[in-house]
């Protein structure tokens, strides 16, 4: 393969190098520079005129971008409306958030062709390149291409989960939606659980054929595979290294007091579990107030998909539970819970991390998260702090040294807070040697390769044909 074509909703700043920008774009970057790498995708800007404007082009860390505005019409259908308002909760398992209409489809299927023209516009050889489309507001980008004769192999991952059939078929027009998958050539998950969801999905909607793990469309074979996403583990142990001995991780340290501190790090989102967290917390100071003394519970979340309504209702729910927690348990001198809508750079929150004797990562449903990875990469082997995770976070299917909780038992997690806070080095050290082993072999790296060795086995496999 001579060119590979990444597509996604946004592309990562060029403000920032791909190392403190996150999973995605570490891998993403790794497999790009790799080829003649082209990254494309939304600018983050809205116009009038979107439509008219060519993309911008410019080169970062020696892969090419290419990027592109929407129009404020697109991006309320597109982005807010259908992938926020409708993918979104259906793919997290809550139907009872889906808000769709029409009007939305419309929009997101528009936009999609959008992209996929753009992405057509910039192909220069169909026949050696390779296209890598990303995450659930592009589902229907591969199908485009295909009507725009783009013959070369197309992959597709997905970052979020994919739920069962009884969840997947509250989706209006679902076979629709299988049809444009099997435009793909290789589709990538997250976890064995949503693989099998997938196939019974592509199964059940009648649209196609599953053999094993491959699906059977009008004469195509599509390959499926499980490629769980992570972390450049090596970055992030050194800035956790770093960012422990800031200036900040120094004013954090003497604020608690000689107190443990729990942190949680999630976007403001409501399949994070945040509100769950909170009043297991709250329980747990109820039970354990005279043993631990100051305990700090710092949860960062910076606020995200401001424009959607259940984000703005999460946060209205959130300020009054942190509110009472604190009015209840505070003293003049200290208050357990504290709850930032700010973002830090990533070092500091790897510093913070690194401090941290728990970590509480508790979605109510989640793709992978990365946050639990890179709490285990952050913390220090000689003193390692404990990874309480929810089961139904993508990650705990790898993650089995992680303590798991169930983040709809409240009490559950308060009483294994109370176990977490009070572990034994021992077993600390003993939990955190196995959650390292999983991370330092299956790392960001690893993921990105084997994403694009499947993409090109499926060209191989068409040449062969
Ligand atoms: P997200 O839902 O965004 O990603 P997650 O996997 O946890 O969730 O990634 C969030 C990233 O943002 C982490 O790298 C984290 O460190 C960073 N971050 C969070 N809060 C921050 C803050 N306050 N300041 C700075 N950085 C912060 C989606 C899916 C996940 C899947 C990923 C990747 O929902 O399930 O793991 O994509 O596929």
């Amino acid at each position: 393969m001579k060119q590979l074509i990444v597509v996604s909703n946004r592309v990562p700043s060029p403000q920032k190098d791909s190392g403190s920008q996150g999973g995605l774009a570490v891998g993403v970057m790794n497999a790009l520079s790799r080829t003649d790498g082209l990254w494309m995708g939304w600018n983050g800007v809205l116009e009038e005129d979107a439509e008219a404007v060519a993309p911008n082009a410019y080169e970062h860390e020696g892969v090419r971008f290419a990027t592109f505005p929407l129009t404020e019409e697109e991006h309320e259908l597109f982005y807010v409306g259908y992938s926020n308002e409708v993918l979104w909760p259906l793919l997290h398992y809550r139907p009872d958030m889906v808000e769709y209409s029409r009007d939305k489809d419309r929009g997101y299927q528009r936009v999609n062709q959008r992209f996929a023209d753009q992405v057509a516009d910039q192909l220069e050889d169909n026949d050696d390149s390779a296209i890598w489309v990303h995450d659930y507001q592009l589902l229907s980008t591969g199908h485009f291409l295909r009507t725009r004769n783009v013959d070369c192999p197309i992959g597709f991952f997905l970052h979020i989960p994919m739920p069962p059939w009884e969840t997947f078929r509250i989706l209006p027009r679902q076979e629709r939606m299988i049809e444009h998958l099997c435009a793909y050539d290789t589709i990538g998950v997250q976890t064995e659980t949503d693989l099998e969801h997938l196939l019974d999905n592509v199964a059940r909607s009648g649209v196609a054929r599953v053999e094993g793990h491959t699906i059977v469309f009008d004469g195509r074979r599509i390959d499926t595979g499980v490629f769980p996403i992570s972390i450049d583990v090596d970055a992030a142990r050194e800035m956790a290294e770093r960012g422990a001995h800031s200036p900040r991780s120094e004013r954090l340290k003497a604020s608690l007091r000689g107190g443990p501190l729990i942190i949680g790090v999630d976007r403001l989102d409501y399949s994070k579990g945040i509100y769950q967290r909170f009043r297991a917390f709250e329980q747990l100071l109820e039970n354990t107030l005279s043993r631990y003394g100051n305990i700090t519970y710092l949860q960062i979340a910076p606020l995200s998909r401001t424009g959607v309504e259940r984000y703005a209702a999460l946060r209205h729910d959130l300020e009054r539970i942190a509110g009472h927690v604190n009015g209840r348990f505070s003293s003049y001198d200290w208050m357990p819970l504290r709850y930032l809508n700010t973002g830090y750079d990533r070092e500091t929150l790897m510093g913070f991390m690194r401090q941290s004797r728990v970590a509480l990562v508790t979605p109510l449903r989640d793709g992978m998260n990365l946050v639990a990875k890179e709490y285990v990469a952050a913390q220090d082997p000689q003193d390692p702090g404990v990874l309480m995770l929810s089961s139904f976070a993508g990650a705990a299917e790898q993650l089995d040294g992680a303590m798991l909780c169930n983040p709809f038992d409240v009490e559950e997690m308060a009483d294994m807070l109370d176990a977490a806070l009070s572990m034994s080095l021992e077993e600390r050290k003993a939990r955190w040697q196995r959650l390292h082993e999983v991370i330092s072999t299956h790392d960001i790296h690893r993921w990105g390769r084997t994403f694009v060795e499947a993409l090109n086995a499926s060209a191989a496999a068409r040449h062969g044909e």
